[in-house]
């Protein structure tokens, strides 16, 4: 018998219809975190679920946590605002690719330095949504968009492996066509205690669709399926067949220590930790 979960308790209703198009994957990926927080039985009320601007970022207002839906590219500054101020409570990320890595992009560098507890879930559909599908930093090569007509020719930033370099601690890349999978890394993400980022591949079928050419949303779920590869099914291939594949998995799993308690620490020293 499949497990129960109760997604629509965490919805506000009042707030829907949602502005999200047909076919988009937004609503896969708010599910699948939906599922993993109430998996994991973490309590909404010690919760803050923090975004910028942009499409997927409008998810803040459907969400009955405690929500900020701040400025284009400041959840995370925001957030870490949060978990300073009340490390306590339970404080996650939901943003965009080009929220997170345009003009976020140093916000997200230093998150993940820090190794903050915060989980971050990136919507990565590789273009803006919002305001008409402009190139974002992870728009690939030769896709030709609002801004990059005659295609982009800038190399786009790869951005799990950025975390993994900028420190951390867990790292996990998922996709709307995998929707099991995606709900595991994002519960794995939440137990992690530092920094974690959960990039969710998803599908706009409106605006990257068009650009890329590749079609509507069953097109792009199916290009998911066949151009990205389970970390267990990779291991088993010889590298000529999992040549230009994307891979899906737990891609980094550290430990150090998490930068509230150490500042807590420092802070307290002589009061044994007292925050
Ligand atoms: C300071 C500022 N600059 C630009 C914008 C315009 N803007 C709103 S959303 C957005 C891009 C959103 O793209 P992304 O974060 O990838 O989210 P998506 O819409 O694709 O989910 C931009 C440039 C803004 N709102 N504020
Ligand atoms: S424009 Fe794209 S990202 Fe935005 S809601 Fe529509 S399909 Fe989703």
């Amino acid at each position: 018998m499949p497990k129960r979960y109760n997604v629509t308790n965490y919805l506000r209703k009042s707030n829907m219809p949602h502005i999200w198009c047909p076919g988009c994957g937004n609503g896969i990926v708010t599910s699948a975190f939906l599922r993993s927080f109430d998996d994991l039985k973490i309590n909404p009320d010690q919760t803050v679920v923090v975004s910028g601007i942009g499409c997927s970022s409008r998810v803040t207002g459907y969400l009955d946590f405690n929500t900020l839906h701040t400025t284009h590219g400041r959840a995370l500054a925001f957030a870490t605002g949060v978990k300073l101020g009340n490390p306590k409570l339970e404080v996650i990320v939901m943003t965009g690719d080009g929220d997170l890595t345009a003009i976020g992009g140093n916000h997200f560098l230093h998150a993940c330095r820090r190794n903050i507890n915060i989980t971050t879930i990136v919507f990565n559909n590789s273009i803006y949504g919002m305001t008409g599908g402009q190139s974002s930093p992870l728009t690939p090569r030769e896709v030709s968009t609002r801004t990059a007509p005659y295609g982009n020719i800038e190399e786009p930033l790869k951005i799990s492996e950025l975390a993994i370099t900028a420190g951390a601690t867990f790292v996990a890349r998922g996709a709307t066509f995998y929707p099991l999978q995606l709900e595991e890394l994002i519960r794995q993400a939440l137990e992690n205690k530092g920094f974690s980022l959960v990039e969710a591949i998803t599908q706009c079928p409106v605006h990257y669709g068009r650009a890329s050419k590749i079609g509507g949303a069953v097109e792009m779920l199916k290009w998911q399926r066949d151009n990205t590869i389970s970390m267990t099914a990779a291991n088993r291939l010889p590298s000529e067949a999992k040549k230009n594949k994307i891979l899906r998995g737990v891609l980094s799993h550290t430990r150090r220590q998490e930068y509230v308690e150490e500042y807590k620490q420092q802070l307290f020293s002589d009061k044994q930790g007292r925050y």
